[in-house]
């Protein structure tokens, strides 16, 4: 069993499909230290008071508090605060910037308070109403004062109605996270990870010997990925695909080959259990909407996409059977929140974004080289993975990066037909942060 009145609360997510904090609505507010004295003075006592464990998650609501607090340092902001230990990972210490071009990143797209080093840190604040946001963001001002700068500040939000816990494209998100051995009991077909694959210092955390203070906390990985959703939506309606019967309308082709990019279909339902049409119910039962691995009895594993193909999205990230071995480390815990307004008549008539609107991207490991750096680079951005097909499945549809960008796969009558794909999401950059436990943060964060 592990701490959790002492680890951060948006690191684990209580259900599979729910996610660590009540976070309908979210803030990051990204600062930069300007007084490191005087900020470890406020930090101290605001930390052991405010910053939201997941032992008060699943304590009952009346417990809880309006708004749930949870902050990250950058390199930089340790080593402004004074902490010089190596933490043992090499992303990190050289903060993302510094990776850009390693991720496949265009660096002109990215926002300007992201280039660079200057971010120090970030609060999480999430909520369920935006006053409440807004009241602990001013608390957080006036306690801090000058000790620190806001350098950015970005509100994500649920999508409106039936469309909450859909991302912007209209897929149901926070399917597929790992269950973490010693918090949460998998669900079928969920993947089980070892404490350490996202606690660093527990059981599965690599050979690195890393400061004892660093226990119980997680490498966070913050993108701030913009989704060019007219633009999808058109390219899906201009490359329409059949099903067998060849009974589709353009529309449904259009849903059809956009299910295909990320291997579910807008309600969550895997393709790889109901391939042709979506199946509502079948993608909100957390029972049964995780519970695939790719490989039938009635098809070729190395060379048949007719259920999935090998280029999707959630097969490229997640690759289940594909993998001969069970693949125990290059796992994360997903809790993005969309950003952005829904399209705009005007938008979607011209199939063209005005808005900025996308993934307040975060995912938490114990390692950002096995974790996110591995899902995006050595597998999304990877065109012959997975491996030993008959055909080079291409890069991922949604996030991989490549020139061209091509995918395999889209077309089940046409399996090896290769698509050229405009971007439909893009970098506008982001930071790597630590997020430690709590006693780290009052005992040696802020000591
Ligand atoms: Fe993805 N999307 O709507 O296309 N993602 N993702 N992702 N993603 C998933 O299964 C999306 C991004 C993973 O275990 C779903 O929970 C979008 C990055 C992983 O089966 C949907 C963006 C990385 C999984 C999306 C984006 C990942 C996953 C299905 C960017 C890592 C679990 C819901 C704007 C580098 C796979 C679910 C599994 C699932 C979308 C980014 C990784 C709908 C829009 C950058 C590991």
């Amino acid at each position: 069993f592990l701490p959790i009145q002492n680890i951060q609360g948006d690191i684990l997510p209580l259900a599979v499909s729910s996610v660590g904090m009540k976070k309908q609505k979210e803030r990051f507010v990204f600062f930069h230290i300007n007084d490191p004295t005087r900020f470890k003075g406020v930090l101290k006592t605001y930390a052991s008071a405010n910053i939201t464990s997941v032992a008060t998650l699943v304590s009952p609501p009346s417990s809880q508090p309006l708004a749930f607090v949870n902050v990250a340092f950058s390199q930089t902001g340790l080593t402004t605060l004074g902490v010089s230990d190596n933490l043992g990972d090499t992303q990190f210490a050289s903060g993302q910037f510094a990776d850009a071009s390693g991720l496949g990143d265009d660096i002109n797209k990215w926002e300007t308070a992201f280039k660079g080093t200057n971010i120090h840190g970030v609060f999480l604040i999430g909520s369920d109403q935006d006053s409440y946001l807004t009241a602990y963001n001013n608390d957080l001002n006036e306690l801090f004062g000058s000790s620190l700068s806001i350098v950015y500040t970005l509100n994500s939000a649920a999508r409106p109605g039936a469309q909450a816990g859909h991302e912007h494209f209209g897929f149901l998100d926070g399917i597929s996270n790992p269950a973490v051995i010693g918090f949460n009991d998998p669900l079928p077909g969920q993947t089980l990870a070892l404490p350490g694959i996202i606690l660093t210092g527990r059981l599965g955390d690599g050979t690195f010997t890393r400061p004892s203070w660093t226990k119980d906390g997680s490498f966070l990985v913050f993108r701030k990925l913009k989704q060019l959703v007219p633009e999808f939506n058109k390219w899906t309606i201009d490359n329409a695909v059949q099903n067998k019967a060849g009974t589709l309308t353009v529309q449904e082709g259009a849903e059809f080959i956009g299910a295909r990019m990320i291997g579910r279909w807008k309600s969550g339902a895997p393709l790889d259990i109901v391939p042709e049409t979506d199946d509502s119910t079948l993608g909100a039962d957390p029972q049964r909407n995780n519970k695939f691995d790719f490989a039938h009895l009635t098809s070729n594993l190395i060379s048949d996409q007719t259920y999935c193909p090998f280029s999707a999205h959630i097969r490229k990230t997640n690759p289940r059977a594909d993998l001969a071995d069970a693949n125990t480390i290059n796992h994360a815990i997903r809790a993005g929140t969309p950003y952005g307004p829904e399209v705009s008549a005007a938008e979607a008539h011209a199939n063209t974004t005005q808005t900025d609107r996308g993934l307040a991207f975060v995912e938490y490991q114990s390692s950002i080289a096995n974790g996110f750096r591995f899902q995006q680079v050595n597998w999304a951005n990877t065109a012959n993975f997975p491996p030993l097909k008959s055909v080079n499945a291409g890069f991922d549809p949604v996030i991989g990066r490549g020139t061209p960008r091509t995918a395999v796969g889209l077309d089940p009558n046409d399996q090896t037909k290769s698509y050229t794909l405009p971007d439909f999401v893009v970098s506008n950059g982001g930071e790597y942060f630590f997020s430690p436990s709590i006693s780290a943060i009052t005992g040696t964060i802020a000591a």
